[in-house]
């Protein structure tokens, strides 16, 4: 009862009700696992690792973490690398094996680059579960996904129609070019581009990247527009690189709009449907969601309760149960939800959650 009670209020007080899906469609964590004896990490040590310090991403998500893992007896140690690449990964990787961590939690830089020191981490009896951005199926034993890969880049490409007017050039300001995540989302949406005559008149004009750095994702937005004087719209799936386009654009009073993924904390001042406004609406997910299902996963691979394989099952504390599905790439994966639309209804309040 006292499980329920407290999740409730959890989602009432998260304001939207997708936040809590599963909850709220499946709770049977009090049948299935009376005391959640799956949820201690008593005593046990998790590493999480960002792609880069400086990006609120991840400290709003690491904080989620890190309460959810101590509030269940654990310690968490948040490292980032001096870079958002895969070399500072390997090195943050290297000397965190080197310690008696029970697992590491990691967004990776690179799908590939990663693997050999991260099976070194399992080999040395580290659990290895990926958050935000997925390493390499053979590099991890679960991802937790925080909206399928699909569906993220289905709400893109259709913000993108929507926003343009159905025709017209767009482009892509992404984070790194390695990064696996942005990749995963952008092949989605050219898939989905092609796929469907719908957005066929749709013209992708450029990809560029901003590195997650805000002058150098300012400086790229200032690139397109030079270099494409019709630009209509550029969808930016990086909170840093569509908070840094969002305020050049409107600063410079562009006609070309914004979409992409975003903080509503640091979207708020953009987020509007006129002209004042450089970004009609953008997208993301439940962000304290993330960083607890991503805890509560960790410890349920910890504890043995789960081994990341398919149909897997565990009670994420009070979000509720979850179940391993298979991820795109071929490993697997758990989804925390659908993506989150954010305009001018949520905005306000959505910031002061995130
Ligand atoms: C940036 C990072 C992160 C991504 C978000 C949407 O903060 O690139 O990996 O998930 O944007």
């Amino acid at each position: 009862m006292k499980k329920k009670v407290i999740s409730a209020i959890l989602c009432g007080a998260m304001v939207l009700g997708t936040v809590c899906p599963v909850l709220a469609a499946d709770d049977k964590s009090e049948d299935t696992k009376t005391e959640a004896a799956g949820n201690s990490a008593e005593g046990k040590k998790i590493a999480l690792v960002g792609k880069a310090a400086g990006n609120a991403f991840f400290e709003i998500a690491a904080d989620a973490f890190k309460s959810t893992v101590e509030a269940e007896g654990g310690t968490v140690e948040t490292v980032y690398p001096e870079t958002a690449t895969a070399d500072a990964q390997i090195k943050v990787l290297d000397n965190l094996i080197s310690q008696d961590f029970d697992a590491i939690c990691i967004s990776a830089n690179d799908v590939n680059a990663l693997q050999a020191k991260l099976e070194e981490a399992m080999d040395a009896g580290i659990k290895v579960s990926s958050f935000d951005s997925a390493p390499n199926k053979d590099s991890r034993e679960i991802f937790v996904n925080q909206a399928g890969t699909k569906e993220v880049a289905q709400a893109l490409m259709d913000a993108v129609l929507d926003i343009s007017g159905g025709e017209g050039q767009f482009a892509i300001l992404s984070a790194t070019s390695q990064s696996a995540n942005q990749n995963a989302w952008i092949d989605a949406m050219k898939t989905i581009m092609e796929g469907d005559d719908k957005y066929s008149k749709l013209e992708l004009v450029d990809v560029v990247y901003g590195d997650d750095e805000p002058q150098k994702s300012t400086d790229q937005t200032a690139a397109l527009l030079q270099n494409y004087k019709d630009l209509k719209v550029i969808c930016a799936p990086t909170t840093v690189g569509i908070a840094a386009a969002a305020k050049y654009l409107q600063d410079n009073g562009s006609e070309c709009k914004l979409t992409g993924l975003g903080l509503p904390s640091e979207m708020q001042e953009y987020t509007g449907d006129d002209a004042d406004h450089s970004c009609p609406y953008f997208y993301l997910w439940d962000m304290q969601g993330l960083g607890k299902l991503s805890a509560y996963t960790t410890i349920a691979l910890i504890n043995g309760d789960i081994t990341g394989a398919k149909d897997d099952k565990f009670t994420a504390g009070d979000l509720g149960d979850y179940t391993i599905t298979d991820a795109d790439d071929g490993g697997t994966e758990v989804v925390l939800g659908a993506p989150l639309k954010f305009d001018t209804s949520n905005i306000e309040e959505m910031a002061k959650l995130y």
